[in-house]
């Protein structure tokens, strides 16, 4: 297609998320669901903010890759995200592995997921690929790496953002030059480098990838017959590219979307329980580092029609209150005191319950004088009447998840468990 200056780029992309792995750090959140289903922010979904992310910044063409216990996600794309016209070019395509090719039935790597998709993804025509992670909260124009990318005409853009360095043992980490070109890739070193003139930080890959498709397209094929490769970004793509070709570094705060007054710069990987926990109940502080009201940049997602949420008196004149919180829609919120908690659609809390610092997935049930702290609700549990989470850890670690830093989760199967003994 002829390039006309200045021209959006973004219409000319596919974004291509790789939705299919497990987080397992997640725990017993990831028994049934894979990560990017993991509900988020009171009302969303861990994938929504890459899918938002991609629309915002004006890509109308998306496959999602899953694999891994899929059947959440899938409904979810299928209820949130089928708003995509095809007659106007627009596209959403789920890739379960593996349809296309006979001789393996799963993905292998996440190279993998995009190689056997080639056929479908040339039917688009599209210039380039964005390819994602669908398991990070965040707020990025891809518009903009896009652009960097083509200024730079590298092979491959990869977006970076600088994290403590002993952290960075969980990423691909770079060097890179006065011009930012990646001098040197390391995936998932055990003793990260750190960045000149900084011991204590590292320059880690976000797993974002900008590609002409053209040369993307060339490098998966030779990839596929490669003897000894895991057909993985991380591990054999992105390595080999350093080292052969020209990998550049795009800065995530070139392209970090900040457009609420008191937001900072914001990339999560909500991993594990802890973080989970902790960036879920952050959105309920004076002034949040992420903002889910912004209007400018929204996060689109699966919104059912429901009831308001409704706080009432019980019989005996408790009041149903929810203070520094967030309560979605068709909860009933009955004679139980919610502080700093996050409380998901279709929630249910009786009189004399107490909560603080509880991140209460859909449907779930909490009975008569239960007091919880610092919990996570799985979706449909119901907390018998006068349980106690939250003072024992011992106790707590007895039948439920107890995180290392100090947050429970509470399942189906465990109240189930519980209930038996
Ligand atoms: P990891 O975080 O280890 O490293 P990886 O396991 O490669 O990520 O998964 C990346 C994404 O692909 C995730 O969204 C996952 O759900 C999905 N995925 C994994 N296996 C898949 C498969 N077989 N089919 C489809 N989807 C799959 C990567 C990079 C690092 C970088 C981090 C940033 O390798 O260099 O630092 O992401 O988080
Ligand atoms: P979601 O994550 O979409 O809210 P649920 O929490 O209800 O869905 O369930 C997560 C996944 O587990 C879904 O794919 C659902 O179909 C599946 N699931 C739910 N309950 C059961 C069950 N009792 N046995 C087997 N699978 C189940």
């Amino acid at each position: 297609m002829q390039h006309i200056p200045g021209a959006r780029l973004a219409p000319r992309a596919m974004a291509f998320i790789l939705a299919g792995g497990r987080g397992s750090r997640l725990r017993e959140l990831t028994d049934t669901r894979a990560k990017p289903a993991v509900y988020f922010g009171g009302k969303m979904r861990i994938i929504d903010f890459a899918l938002s992310n991609a629309y915002n910044s004006g890509i109308r063409k998306m496959a999602v890759a899953t694999q891994y216990k899929s059947h959440s996600l899938i409904r979810h794309l299928q209820r949130g995200w089928n708003f995509f016209r095809a007659e106007r070019g627009e596209y959403l395509d789920i890739m379960p592995a593996s349809q296309m090719v006979s001789e393996s039935q799963w993905y292998l790597g996440t190279a993998d997921a995009v190689t056997q998709n080639i056929e479908i993804i040339d039917s688009y025509k599209v210039d380039y690929l964005v390819i994602l992670a669908g398991d990070h909260i965040y707020k990025m124009d891809y518009e903009v790496m896009l652009r960097d990318h083509e200024a730079s005409g590298a092979d491959v853009t990869i977006g970076c953002l600088t994290v403590p360095r002993l952290e960075a043992r969980a990423f691909g980490v770079m060097a890179i030059d006065a011009t930012r070109r990646i001098t040197g890739f390391l995936e998932k070193p055990a003793d990260p480098p750190a960045m000149p003139g900084s011991p204590d930080k590292a320059l880690a890959s976000m797993g974002i990838y900008v590609f002409r498709w053209e040369f993307l397209r060339a490098l998966l094929l030779e990839d596929q017959g490669r003897e000894g490769s895991s057909h993985d970004f991380g591990h054999d793509l992105i390595p080999r590219i350093v080292a052969e070709g020209h990998a550049q570094a795009h800065l995530f705060e070139e392209s970090c979307v900040i457009s609420g007054e008191n937001e900072t710069i914001y990339w999560r990987d909500v991993g594990t329980l802890d973080a989970f926990h902790a960036a879920n109940i952050a959105l309920t502080d004076f002034t949040p580092e992420l903002d889910i009201f912004d209007t400018r940049w929204p996060i689109w997602s699966y919104g059912e029609v429901s009831p308001p949420a409704k706080f009432i008196h019980d019989e005996d004149g408790r009041r149903g209150s929810a203070i520094s919180s967030m309560v979605s829609g068709n909860c009933i919120i009955s004679g139980t005191e919610v502080r700093e908690s996050l409380i998901f659609s279709g929630v249910r809390t009786h009189s004399y319950a107490e909560l603080f610092q509880v991140v209460a997935l859909p449907h779930s049930v909490v009975n008569r004088r239960a007091s919880l702290s610092r919990v996570i609700l799985d979706t449909h549990v119901e907390i018998p009447a006068g349980l106690v989470i939250g003072e024992d850890p011992e106790e707590d670690a007895k039948w439920f998840r107890v995180s290392e830093g100090g947050v429970t989760l509470v399942t189906r199967a465990m109240i189930a468990r519980w209930l038996a003994e």
